[in-house]
């Protein structure tokens, strides 16, 4: 009888994984009845060259575009995808293998991308983050972080200058760095784009004479279209901003790209919101580990992204957090099996990781604490603007918080003398929300 399929000529033990290859790390639910070989083979069929069924004629190529499954146990495998597969710097080209098909064969029960190991030789053509971590020194003239900054919360509903006005100011009056658009708001009619561009823009001056601190926005230029967003990128940037704000996942791989390269002509900084991730993050069987997405991120260039907070509001693995925080931080990080690869990001700067979600002033020590250093960012709406005593008071006491945190003092200690922190922690106290 004729052979039917070659899924098998895909799953190799002896495979040493070339210097050039790029490895994935999978979690696979075989189904009922299928073999892990057979489970395994059609995972790298499927996500490189192969297909379900022999063919009449290969072309010469054929064999190179292979990818190999080279290690596995029966819930984890690695596939190692040779370089030839994809195109140079293309970030949608490569997730349309190893991200794609192979997460709706019915072979599968389910499905995870865990991480990526990628080689020096797909890197090079992926410039990373303008600014990364140096924002704080280069854009805040600070020797140490965090950045912060405020959304105006209720999430909607501020006019364009009531945003600016009301709640930039106040807030750049307090001590923080930035004001950040939600991520809902981009252009509608009760809070117009330009015209919040060009309030912010007047209020942070405002705010710049009489601190005489750096302040900057995250603004929203998430957009329908490509052309869209580059032409909110450029009004954010001719009103002086260094930051531009994208909705990453929901703008997609090639909006992230777009915004990559329009950061680097404007020697912009990106801030990453990551709205939907959790859709396919959030399963621990199927979909993409947080991880593995914010790995992307920092190859594509976003110069800060949400990460989570794991005392806030939203959900957000503990270990995975710490694993994903040195992994954007870092510029070598070693393999912790079943959750990350080993990766070189060679001349890639560090992302930093955005701390967001319930946060407050008693809950902001914890955050630390488990990021491990203060050189992060950290956005904190609600936990602000929720302050009894207003706007400007709720940002003093966030900026109390973490004075207290940098001196080794206690919240309640340093709050014996600072009003602001005292009332913050007086309706809030250490909780965590849910
Ligand atoms: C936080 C926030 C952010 C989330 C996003 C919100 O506001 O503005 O969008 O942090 O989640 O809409 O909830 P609060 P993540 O400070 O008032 O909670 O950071 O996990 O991506
Ligand atoms: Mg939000």
């Amino acid at each position: 009888m004729a052979k039917i399929d070659w899924y098998d000529e895909f799953v190799k033990k002896s495979y040493k994984p070339k210097s050039s290859d790029t490895v994935v790390l999978y979690r696979y639910t075989p189904r009922k009845g299928l073999t892990t070989r057979e489970a395994i083979g059609r995972m790298a069929s499927e996500s490189s060259a192969g297909t379900w069924t022999t063919l009449a004629r290969m072309p010469k190529m054929a064999e190179k575009l292979r990818a190999y499954t080279f290690s596995w146990t029966r819930k984890w495998a690695k596939i190692a995808y040779p370089r030839e597969l994809f195109e140079p710097g293309s970030m949608p080209c490569f997730l349309s293998g190893p991200a794609g098909n192979i997460f709706g064969m019915k072979a599968i029960d389910a499905l995870r991308f865990q991480d990526v190991s990628f080689s020096s030789d797909f890197l090079k053509n992926f410039k990373g983050p303008v600014f990364g971590q140096d924002a704080i020194k280069k854009i805040f003239r600070r020797k140490s972080g965090p950045i912060t900054s405020v959304v105006p919360k209720p999430k909607l509903g501020f006019s364009s200058v009531e945003h600016a006005g009301y709640v930039g100011y106040s807030v750049w009056k307090g001590g923080i760095d930035c004001v950040k658009d939600d991520e809902n708001l981009t252009d509608q009619k009760f809070n117009r784009f330009a015209t919040r561009v060009k309030a912010i823009a007047k209020y942070r001056d405002k705010a710049e004479r009489e601190t005489g601190e750096v302040k900057d926005a995250f603004i929203n230029c998430t957009a329908p279209t490509l052309k869209e967003l580059e032409r909110r990128v450029k009004l954010v940037h001719d009103h002086g901003f260094r930051y531009f704000m994208l909705d990453l996942v929901i703008s997609g791989f090639t909006a992230v790209g777009t915004a990559s390269e329009l950061a680097h002509d404007h020697k912009m900084a990106i801030h990453g919101h990551r709205a939907m991730h959790a859709m396919f993050t959030r399963d621990e069987s199927h979909g993409m580990s947080m991880l593995a997405l914010a790995k992307l991120y920092r190859t594509l260039g976003v110069d800060q992204v949400h990460t989570g907070t794991v005392v806030g509001k939203l959900g957000g693995d503990k270990a995975e957090i710490m694993a994903m925080k040195d992994m954007l931080l870092k510029n070598k990080v070693d393999e912790l099996p079943g959750l990350r690869l080993s990766q070189n990001w060679g001349k890639i700067k560090p992302t930093l990781p955005v701390s967001s979600g319930g946060l407050h002033p008693g809950i902001l020590p914890a955050v630390f604490d488990i990021y491990g250093t203060t050189d992060i960012a950290i956005q904190v709406g609600g936990g602000t603007l929720g302050h009894p005593h207003g706007a400007e008071a709720g940002a003093r006491a966030v900026m109390q918080s973490i004075e207290a945190y940098k001196q080794g003092t206690s919240l309640n200690e340093y709050a014996k003398d600072h009003k602001e922190l005292a009332a913050a922690l007086e309706k809030w106290g250490t909780m965590r929300p849910v």
